[in-house]
């Protein structure tokens, strides 16, 4: 049953031409596809359970090779994946070579845009429906937001300037009351009250009657628009912004949803169709707990239990630990993060402390800003963040952290290669962008008691600083450290050598230590340091080490251009050492989804390629 619909090449002729009962079936069948395939391969589950019939709807109203459809994060584009085409391969979701998890106009020209994070699909849409305006065209525009995703900045942005360009513009507001955990702000207690009053916008009744299928709908858009006052209230926020507010609709009503599809379709003008879901609909487990469906792993579908035991020894769960510790030693210290309360480690503190723990909604940009207003306050805020959605607050960080030297903490998760998510999620910017801003130290630990340690560091030091730390298990610590003495992070060699110098960040450590046996047992006597501190470079180890070492390899988590080897090689150069250098890292290309392992392989950063990358580069050891 489940795989006969993955099966099916023509979804799209079917769902247009299918009635309401058998469209009802369709996602029925949809909804055992995703819960069979993604409890093996894991993804973003309750998300896409909760938008099966809207994208139905979507798909049955439009059509996807002329309108323009913008799917906001794209972690909800799986029963579209499927619709168009792409049911037979998708078995192979988020692995090596398969299919991704998030729109890719490289997979399909169903897929208008490439995305993966927030905020930004109203301003696209609305660049296409600009570009078909000036090039004569004509077909529809549509993004598709989550009520989590319109907290940001940038989707007030878009709403603000397309309201006011009066341009043909659909923006769906899929309102499921969740970003990844709760939603937060005012935005989104006044969603909830519209949610919570139970009062659908009947379509069948107030509208469906005046509007049959097509006719002269213009003509009856005064009649319409007056039966509509009376339900348009609570959009009240976007009125005024310019749009046309229809709402709030079943979005798990398929014939309601194409009703209002159509009527947003041929009114020709901003329109804001607001759409309330379930997250997680038709799967219990995952209606009961939508956080921990919203991006899981590979699970039993039977007992929705994941096949891997919950993790109590990753990074972020070790960064939670500390935080806490920080914060019972130090009531300056806050935490703030940006709608990733579970994921970045920081829920504990909050059940302590929730006065203590900022979430800002999906807003880098303001999460960083607001760290700078609590840091000149007396704060000592610390931004638990991903490495990829610090991206967002480049400005921020630049011009209103470092300019003014303030005591802000970045606590960068998933810095490095994060896998499965692919090119949008991967953190292998962040040594790069920040490597550049005057007044930032940048921390790499290597295990867990280190990253203790830095945070209080970075405390004492009173300036910006970025700790930066991968996503995977935290190392038991691997060094003593005595108590007595004060912390300072220079480097530190963990294996002695002779001949060469592996130097590499926290991340890479392990794969630089076995490289490093492969290499002794081809007889090249190699010692391994872990830098531990990336920015300031530290050049008095770093001197001794062109004096001291033949071969020097630098191996980093982070895209090589401007990342740790560079700054090394440019030092190197500066001090013209006759020592040749060898940086290893990823390459200045955007890295494809796939696990991390497979992706090390296929970029030679696995223990085996670092080894003989190494051999061949120095023509030595073999
Ligand atoms: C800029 C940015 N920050 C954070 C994230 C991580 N993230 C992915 S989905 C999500 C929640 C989205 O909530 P919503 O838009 O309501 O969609 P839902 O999953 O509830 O359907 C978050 C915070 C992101 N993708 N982009």
């Amino acid at each position: 049953m489940t795989d006969r619909i993955l099966e099916e090449t023509d979804l799209i002729k079917k769902i247009k031409e299918s009635d309401f009962r058998e469209l009802d079936l369709i996602a029925v069948r949809l909804r055992e596809a995703l819960i069979d395939t993604v409890s093996k391969t894991g993804g973003h589950l309750a998300s896409n359970l909760g938008i099966v019939e809207l994208t139905i709807a979507l798909h049955r109203i439009f059509d996807l090779d002329r309108d323009r459809l913008v799917w906001d994060v794209g972690h909800q584009t799986y029963v579209h994946k499927i619709i168009s085409g792409r049911g037979p391969r998708f078995g192979t979701l988020r692995q090596l070579d398969g299919l991704s998890g998030f729109p890719k106009r490289s997979e399909s020209p169903y897929d208008a845009f490439d995305s993966g994070h927030s905020g930004d699909s109203v301003s696209a849409a609305l660049g296409y429906a600009l570009a078909r305006d000036l090039r004569h065209e004509d077909h529809s525009c549509i993004a598709v937001i989550g009520d989590g995703s319109m907290t940001s900045g940038e989707a007030f942005e878009g709403l603000n300037l397309a309201g006011s360009l009066k341009t043909p513009l659909i923006v769906i507001l899929n309102d499921n009351g969740m970003s990844i955990s709760g939603n937060v702000g005012g935005m989104a207690k006044s969603l909830q009250q519209i949610r919570t009053s139970g009062a659908y916008l009947d379509f069948k009744k107030s509208i469906m009657n005046l509007f049959k299928e097509d006719s002269r709908f213009g003509q009856r858009y005064e009649a319409i628009t007056k039966q509509i006052k009376s339900a348009v209230l609570p959009g009240a926020i976007f009125e005024e912004l310019g749009f046309k507010y229809f709402g709030p609709i079943d979005g798990h009503n398929i014939e309601d949803l194409c009703g209002a599809l159509k009527v947003a379709k041929d009114l020709r003008r901003p329109v804001l169709l607001h759409v309330v879901t379930k997250k997680g609909k038709g799967f219990v487990s995952a209606e009961k707990n939508p956080t921990k469906f919203h991006g899981i792993g590979s699970f039993d579908p039977e007992t929705a239990t994941p096949s891997d035991r919950v993790n109590k020894d990753s990074w972020s769960e070790r960064f939670g630990e500390a935080l806490i510790q920080a914060a019972e030693a130090d009531d300056r210290v806050v935490a703030v993060t940006a709608a990733m309360t579970d994921a970045t480690g920081v829920a504990g503190l909050k059940k302590l402390h929730p006065d203590r723990v900022i979430d800002v909604g999906i807003a880098e940009q303001n999460a960083v800003s607001a760290a700078a207003g609590l840091a000149l306050g007396g704060m000592r805020p610390i931004v638990a963040i991903y490495s990829t959605f610090l991206q967002r607050a480049y400005d921020q960080i630049i011009t209103e952290v470092c300019m003014q030297q303030l005591p802000v903490i970045f606590a960068i998760d998933r810095a490095g290669i994060t896998g499965p998510d692919g090119e949008t999620h991967q953190g292998q910017f962040d040594i790069a962008f920040l490597s550049s801003m005057p007044n930032m130290t940048i921390l790499t630990p290597s295990d867990a008691v280190e990253l203790g340690h830095m945070i209080e560091y970075a405390l004492k030091l009173g300036t910006p600083v970025a700790i930066r730390y991968p996503k995977c298990n935290a190392p038991v610590s691997s060094y003593s450290f005595d108590a007595a003495q004060s912390f300072e992070p220079w480097p530190r060699v963990i294996k002695p050598g002779e001949q060469t110098l592996i130097i590499s960040d926290g991340s890479m450590l392990d794969t630089a230590a076995k490289a490093a046996g492969i290499l002794e047992s081809r007889g090249m006597s190699t010692a391994v340091a872990n830098v531990r501190i990336i920015k300031p470079l530290p050049y008095d180890f770093f001197i001794d080490a062109f004096g001291r070492y033949e071969n020097i390899v630098t191996i980093e988590d982070g895209t090589l251009y401007s990342g740790f080897g560079s700054a090394v090689s440019f030092l190197a150069a500066k001090l013209k050492t006759p020592r040749r250098v060898l940086n290893l890292g990823w390459p200045d290309k955007f890295i494809e989804h796939g696990s991390i392992g497979a992706l090390r392989e296929r970029y030679g950063l696995d223990d085996l390629s670092v080894a003989d990358r190494i051999c061949s580069f120095f023509g030595d050891g073999n």
